[in-house]
């Protein structure tokens, strides 16, 4: 018997865990992300310590205290925000940087060499000016143990679009096909379908409107590279279900045939209210609780496809479990935004492991810098090894014998990147 079929003792069981679990062992591929390679350029592959400091999970934190006027603070250079950013929050902090979003800032500088107690950012700025873009990426993702990236990819964003149809992609990254503007802001999308050369009325269940929007659908699909879901976030009291809807409507005729036809899944994300502070932009969203009665409808009625769902407000975690459970073509999905905080993450990975086995996609970092992927992957794997280690010390007591074989194969299952074509 080769040593990783032996049967372990209880007290072996956290070591292998934490083994199996690191970034040198586990190598994932990250499912959802705002992340594009070097080729997009400075403006839309964003890394650096600037980049860090003015991400929206640290911006929150600075406007919440009500250290800078956000209106005020958007007119400013990208390093003027950083430099007033780390004097506030991090330099002369009122208190220590708890909070996630300070706290990967700390962990991604001391991974990439640099001092987190620095009274300055002189250093820092020195090594982003002295390394080439692809080598903080190779960094990034070795650090991070990432291996392909996907994207959130808005065709409805001029400066994107232009990317996707003039540029060089980057091979270890894919495309999260985001649908947000067509579903919700369809009177808008159609607007530009029209000047794009697709034939689109105001009423998205009439057919030849219907079929236009499919063809534009399955265009962008051939254009974009690698695919892997359709992706829409969802107001918290979408009515996505009811067919006389203009969601439900674009959703029934038009998005759920085309990803059908594709093959692709569906990734939604209820919860979201947007703008509620409008001048501290991304950082202005909040959420809400989402009534899920319009998303057990829906994957009813499309039993040929595949959906995944990660519902923004925490106390929708169960829903999203229990739709899982009576459903063979949903899956949950990752810790996003508001989600991703320790102790929401750890209740919610026991509450998946307990209720569904391993009928879930553990985690995704929605990170919009690259170096977010450090601190947000670090955290994730140490709570996996912490609370999956307990799972099996449990089935260990319960009888079950436990190899390190065993566990990589649960491991491998739960990231395995193919659940996305076998699901349906
Ligand atoms: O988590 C985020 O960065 C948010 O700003 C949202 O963009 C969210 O991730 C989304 O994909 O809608
Ligand atoms: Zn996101």
């Amino acid at each position: 018997m080769s040593d990783a079929n032996t049967a372990l003792q209880r007290d072996q069981i956290p070591a292998v865990l934490a083994t199996e679990t690191a970034p040198d062992k586990l190598i994932i591929d990250d499912w959802h992300t705002h992340l594009l390679g070097p080729n997009a350029g400075p403006q839309l592959s964003l890394h650096g310590i600037d980049q860090q400091l003015t991400y929206h999970y640290v911006r929150r934190k600075l406007f919440g205290a009500g250290h800078i006027d956000p209106a005020t603070f958007n007119t400013w250079s990208l390093e003027q925000q950083g430099d007033f950013t780390w004097q506030k929050l991090f330099a002369d902090g009122a208190s220590d940087p708890f909070d996630e979003g300070c706290r990967g800032v700390i962990v991604a500088m001391e991974a990439l060499g640099l001092d987190p107690n620095a009274a300055d950012l002189h250093h820092a700025r020195q090594y982003y000016t002295d390394t080439p873009a692809e080598e903080i990426q190779r960094r990034c993702m070795e650090l991070a143990g990432v291996r392909r990236i996907v994207g959130t990819q808005d065709v409805f964003n001029d400066r994107e679009r232009d990317y996707y149809e003039n540029g060089a992609w980057d091979d270890n990254y894919l495309s999260g096909y985001r649908l947000d503007e067509l579903v919700l802001h369809y009177p808008r999308a159609a607007v530009r379908l029209n000047a794009w050369g697709y034939a689109v009325g105001s009423d998205p269940s009439e057919a030849a409107t219907a079929a236009e929007i499919r063809r534009f659908l399955t265009d962008w699909h051939e254009k974009l590279h690698g695919v892997v879901y359709g992706a829409c976030s969802f107001p918290p009291q979408c009515a996505v279900h009811d067919l006389s809807s203009q969601e439900g409507a674009i959703l029934h005729h038009a998005v759920l045939p085309a990803l059908r036809e594709l093959k692709l899944p569906f990734f939604m994300m209820p919860g979201p209210i947007r703008q509620l502070q409008p001048t501290w932009r991304d950082a202005g969203d909040g959420v809400g609780l989402s009534d899920m009665f319009p998303y057990q409808q829906l994957v009813r009625r499309h039993p040929d496809n595949a959906f995944f769902i990660t519902p923004l407000h925490n106390a929708n975690q169960y829903d999203a479990s229990v739709l899982s459970c009576h459903n063979d073509n949903v899956m949950a999905i990752g810790h996003w935004w508001f989600n991703y905080h320790p102790g929401l993450v750890e209740q919610d990975l026991r509450m998946r492991l307990e209720m569904t086995g391993d009928r879930f996609i553990p985690f995704n970092s929605d990170a919009r810098v690259l170096e977010n992927l450090i601190p947000k992957w670090r955290r994730f794997r140490q709570i996996l090894a912490r609370v999956l280690g307990e799972k099996y010390q449990d089935l260990h007591d319960a009888g079950r014998t436990v190899t390190r074989a065993g566990i990589a194969q649960t491991l491998r299952t739960l990231f395995d990147p193919h659940r996305f074509t076998q699901l349906k």
